[in-house]
């Protein structure tokens, strides 16, 4: 690989899975345990707001008892050197709703797939940061109305930023995907994406993805593992 200066990082549940975050597919996944249809779609929302609501309530607090993983702590380290040292830029990418990469020391972190640690008034439109319960229905700090929800993208919605994330794509010279399965569109087509242009691929992930063939390159391991292991 010819030496990169814009790298393009899409994260997924896979570099959480060593902090102890279930993953959502295979064995023990999220949704072996849970319908997709009953919990992260706005239908369910509409149809059973208790049941959504508890489900991301019993998320958001887990989440905050979990630290990030050497995975996350080599992603911030490059994040933070990588414009220095080889005056490019790094973006990542990520489709996790957990803050493991903020709180391991990342900066350009943009969150496709929403945040746990939000909640969104649907009346208002604004976000605020939300560590406690949503089962209450407690008021927007902003308007007062009892209309807030998680901050996540949920089936048959649209994913935050895509603009910004085809546009950076666009620039990179190098696309890694880290610990996802290429299961869930857009972000499993931006593989594609980088191909058409012409940027480097690489995968590093414990077992090959659904795109696994696209990818110039794939390396397999645990993420805390090949994560420092490729930063270095
Ligand atoms: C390790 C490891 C270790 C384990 N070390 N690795 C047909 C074709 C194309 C699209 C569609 C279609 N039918 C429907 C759609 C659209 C739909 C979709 O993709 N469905 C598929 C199921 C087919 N997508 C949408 O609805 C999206 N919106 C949309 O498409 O809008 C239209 C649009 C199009 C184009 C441009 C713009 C807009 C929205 C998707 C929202 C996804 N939301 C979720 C739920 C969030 C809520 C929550 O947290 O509860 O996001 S789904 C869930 O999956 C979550 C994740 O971010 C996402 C991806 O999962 P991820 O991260 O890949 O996890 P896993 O579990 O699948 O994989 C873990 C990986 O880690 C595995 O590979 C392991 O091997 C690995 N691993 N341990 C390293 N230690």
């Amino acid at each position: 690989m010819s030496n990169p200066r814009n790298i393009v990082i899409l994260t997924g549940a896979g570099i959480s899975a060593e902090s102890g975050i279930d993953t959502f597919r295979g064995g023990g996944g999220l949704w072996e345990q849970h319908r997709v249809e009953d919990v992260a779609t706005p239908e369910a929302f509409a149809r059973d707001p208790d049941l959504v609501l508890r489900f991301y309530d019993m998320r958001r607090e887990a989440i905050q008892t979990k630290e990030p993983n050497a995975a996350h702590h080599a992603l911030a380290r490059l994040d933070r050197d990588w414009p220095k040292t080889a005056g490019g830029e790094v973006l990542i990418v990520t489709q996790n709703v957990d803050d493991l990469h903020e709180r391991g020391g990342a900066l350009n972190v943009l969150h496709m797939h929403g945040e746990h640690l939000n909640a969104w008034c649907t009346y208002c439109d604004r976000r605020h940061r939300w560590t406690g319960p949503l089962i209450d229905c407690p008021p927007c700090p902003s308007c007062d109305m009892r209309a807030l929800r998680p901050d996540i993208v949920w089936f048959g919605e649209v994913p935050y930023r895509m603009d910004e994330i085809y546009r950076a794509v666009s620039e990179a010279d190098l696309f890694v995907s880290i610990g996802t399965s290429g299961a869930v569109y857009p972000a499993a087509g931006l593989v594609r994406t980088a191909r058409d242009l012409g940027v480097q691929t690489l995968e590093l992930n414990l077992e090959r993805s659904q795109g696994s063939a696209w990818f110039h390159e794939t390396r397999l391991g645990p993420a805390t593992e090949i994560v420092p292991a490729w930063v270095e």
